[in-house]
């Protein structure tokens, strides 16, 4: 008989062959002609499969709400540094992604790793934190430069209001609340930061919806699917401060040296 030719790729997501391009089996037409948003494709092209509407207006918000954080974080920088220096888009674009990492917007996979094991071993918020203490590891998704318990961050707000609203449980979440009252006995500015209430969502919307086997479940945390949230929904504001430098004709940036302490 015919022997296929072993291939060089794999691919599980999309199929472009056809008359129309299909994404997890779905063609285009029934994404448009059903109205699905940004948080349909990234159910089929991410998780494979089609997601409740909750679930992909929670995706939709999340992309929504980290879209942009003003000029002064670190991706912004970086991105407003690199389009004064005259360079492209993509240059721009991909010199304030670089920045996303695990101290700004990339803690998201780790807070639901270790928010997850924390909860499913039953430790106690005291346990948990004093236990990343003793390892010398920061708690992920606890924490903010501007943000403190007086100061709370209102896109964690809107998060949990929609997820006590519309999800079936939320107790990853309400796990990560707990462990934000104890970590607030210890400083002002160790709260529940938006990278820590997406992914403690995240983990409740993967429990609770039904759609996940307990074995995808950790295939998706374990791989860390939930910063690319962040990195899909920065790239809209790193792109929207690449273009307002370049309207702006904004000079070469040069730090001022004032502001640098010069020391031996
Ligand atoms: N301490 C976020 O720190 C920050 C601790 C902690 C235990 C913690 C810090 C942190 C975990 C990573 C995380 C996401 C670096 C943040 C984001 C998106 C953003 C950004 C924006 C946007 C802030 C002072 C003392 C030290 C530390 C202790 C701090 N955090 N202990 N667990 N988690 N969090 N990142 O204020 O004894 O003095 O040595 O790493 O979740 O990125 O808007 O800016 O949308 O763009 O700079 O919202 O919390 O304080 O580093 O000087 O630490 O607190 O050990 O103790 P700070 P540091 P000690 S959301």
């Amino acid at each position: 008989g015919k022997v296929r030719a072993p291939t060089h790729i794999v691919s599980t997501i999309s199929d472009d062959r056809g008359e129309e391009p299909c994404y997890a089996g779905v063609p285009m037409s029934s994404i448009i002609e059903k109205g699905l948003g940004v948080g349909d494709v990234i159910s089929l092209l991410w998780f494979k499969r089609s997601l409740p509407r909750y679930c992909t207006q929670f995706i939709e918000i999340c992309i929504m709400l980290c879209a942009d954080h003003g000029p002064c974080v670190s991706g912004a920088h970086n991105t407003i540094v690199t389009a004064r220096a005259g360079k492209d888009l993509v240059s721009s674009l991909v010199s304030g992604l670089l920045t996303i990492g695990p101290r700004f917007g990339g803690a998201i996979d780790d807070a639901a790793r270790y928010f997850k094991d924390a909860h499913d071993r039953g430790l106690t918020p005291y346990e948990f934190v004093e236990g990343m203490k003793k390892k010398g590891i920061r708690v992920a998704g606890i924490g903010h430069r501007i943000k403190n318990r007086d100061n709370k961050d209102k896109r964690v707000d809107l998060l949990q209001k929609f997820a006590r609203t519309h999800f079936p449980s939320v107790k990853y979440m309400e796990y990560a609340v707990q462990v934000e009252t104890y970590t607030l006995t210890k400083a002002n500015n160790l709260v529940l930061n938006v990278d820590g209430a997406i992914g403690s969502l995240f983990l409740d919307l993967l429990a609770c919806s039904g759609m996940f086997t307990k074995q995808e479940i950790d295939e998706i945390v374990g791989i860390g699917y939930l910063n690319g949230l962040f990195v899909l929904a920065r790239s809209i504001g790193l792109i929207g401060h690449t273009f307002d430098q370049k309207r702006l004709k904004q000079p070469l940036y040069r730090h001022p040296w004032e502001d640098v302490l010069y020391t031996k």
